[in-house]
């Protein structure tokens, strides 16, 4: 996710990096390369120009130069400041006090409204919450259809309102949903560009229905448009919290940056792909972590805690952070993948993982690579380095596979543990931490 902007950032803070000393100049260079990183990632200049103010004045401050690790303070700074500009906290959707909650979904043609009007539902349902979803777009032909099948594909009910006319329609759904429901998720039609029209008819509805929510839908990759697109349903009061879809895609990031700034709506989930599932929280804190390359450990361990018992997730949270990730630890990780996700998916959690793809896991190989760690003895799971060429053989033929598989699961695990151990390598050698804070 933002993997452009993330390098680029990263870049720019190798500047801090492992520096005992800091100039104020040392400084201004540095945040000039942030800079030049966000305005490329599309973000809104104004936004960038607060931003890089506010590092300024904190980085340059009295005692950041003057401590001992002027680096990592500088470092720190920036990751809470992009935490802030991307809102703090992850919010919660509101829910109704008495009754129906209602969740309105706006947004321009393509951007992604009727999918996430049944991912949202998905959602919900997993909150253990009734929801209902409903199409009010009368615009384009088949909307409506089009809603009612993917709602049946995802197992919500859908019910699609009669007549020709979205304010009756919105009244009529919303009306049924209260007899049987407790959440309805509005969608509605959309338009090429902003125009008063749209405005007008969803401010009808609005007025109709009182949502609990009324929630845009962004498509991130279209950079500083939407922010634009944003920034007028904002002014119209026609928002109260927004999804940016399609951060699967290679967005620059632009929107991902700025719309919170710009608008003062918080982002509240974010879509990561085409499928139902493809619907997650958006964490500022971690997604902040993630684009500076501290990786998102915290969900990582938030998904291992979903499929493991709490022990077990607790061990590999220990582990990972003190970088005893062992080829036994791989083996039960293997074991559970089918519950946690993809290798990818988990490598692209841990620290620095982004940069592993070249790596190229093959999810098919995954019961091969059982084999082979089963065909090895505790010793040389915990110990590779012992595995030499006849202990390799062995391994083979125990394992039903060939030398040259054993090598490429030895080496693929021996990058894996190369790139945990960069981390903070030489750092935790002396006994401190290379970074600002706990990962
Ligand atoms: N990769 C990716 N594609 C998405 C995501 N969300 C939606 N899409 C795709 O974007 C396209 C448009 O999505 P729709 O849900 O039909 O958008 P819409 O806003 O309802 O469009 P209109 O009804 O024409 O206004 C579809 O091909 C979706 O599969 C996402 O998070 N990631
Ligand atoms: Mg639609």
């Amino acid at each position: 996710m933002l993997a452009n902007l993330s390098e680029k950032l990263q870049k720019a803070l190798g500047l801090f990096r492992n520096r005992g000393r800091l100039s104020e100049a040392d400084v201004k260079k540095g945040l000039r390369e942030v800079k030049l990183a966000l305005l490329e990632a599309d973000v809104n200049y104004l936004v960038v120009k607060d931003f890089i103010s506010r590092l300024e004045q904190r980085c340059v401050g009295s005692d950041v130069l003057t401590s001992l690790t002027p680096g990592q303070q500088v470092i720190k700074i920036v990751r809470d400041e992009l935490t802030d500009l991307l809102g703090g906290q992850w919010q919660s959707l509101s829910i109704a006090e008495r009754g129906l909650s209602v969740y309105m979904m706006v947004g321009l043609q393509g951007s992604g409204k009727t999918t996430t009007t049944v991912k949202l539902a998905g959602y919900l349902a997993g909150q253990g919450k009734k929801p209902l979803v409903s199409s009010l777009d009368y615009q384009r032909p088949g909307a409506r259809e089009q809603l009612a099948q993917f709602a049946q594909g995802a197992g919500i009910d859908c019910h699609n309102p009669e007549g020709e006319d979205v304010i009756a329609g919105a009244k009529q759904v919303t009306a049924a949903a209260r007899a049987g429901y407790d959440c309805l998720v509005l969608d509605t039609a959309g338009r090429l560009h902003v125009d008063d029209e749209l405005m007008d008819e969803l401010d009808q509805v609005r007025q109709a229905v009182h949502p609990t929510e009324a929630i845009l839908v962004l498509d991130s990759m279209t950079g500083q448009d939407a922010v634009n697109v944003a920034e007028v349903f904002a002014k119209r009061s026609l928002v109260d919290s927004i999804i940016l879809t399609k951060l699967d895609s290679d967005t620059r990031g632009g929107a991902a940056l700025s719309v919170r700034s710009i608008t003062g709506c918080p982002v509240k989930f974010i879509g990561t792909g085409e499928k139902q599932d493809k619907l997650e929280k958006f964490h500022p804190d971690r997604m902040a972590s993630q684009i500076l390359g501290f990786g998102d450990v915290l969900t990582l361990v938030e998904k291992a805690e979903a499929s493991f018992d709490r022990g077990q997730a607790r061990e590999l949270e220990q582990k990972l952070r003190r970088q005893q990730f062992t080829l036994e630890d791989f083996r039960q990780q293997l074991r559970q993948f089918d519950k946690l996700g993809s290798m990818e998916q988990v490598l692209s959690m841990l620290p620095g993982g982004a940069k592993l793809d070249g790596l190229d896991f093959d999810q098919r190989e995954l019961a091969r690579y059982d084999a082979i760690i089963s065909s090895m003895t505790p010793g040389e799971r915990t110990n590779p380095q012992i595995i030499n060429g006849s202990r390799r053989k062995r391994i083979a033929a125990g394992s039903g596979t060939s030398l040259q598989q054993v090598n490429k699961l030895l080496k693929q695990f021996s990058a894996m543990q190369k790139m945990l151990r960069q981390l903070d390598g030489k750092a935790l050698k002396k006994g401190k931490t290379p970074f600002p804070f706990k990962i």
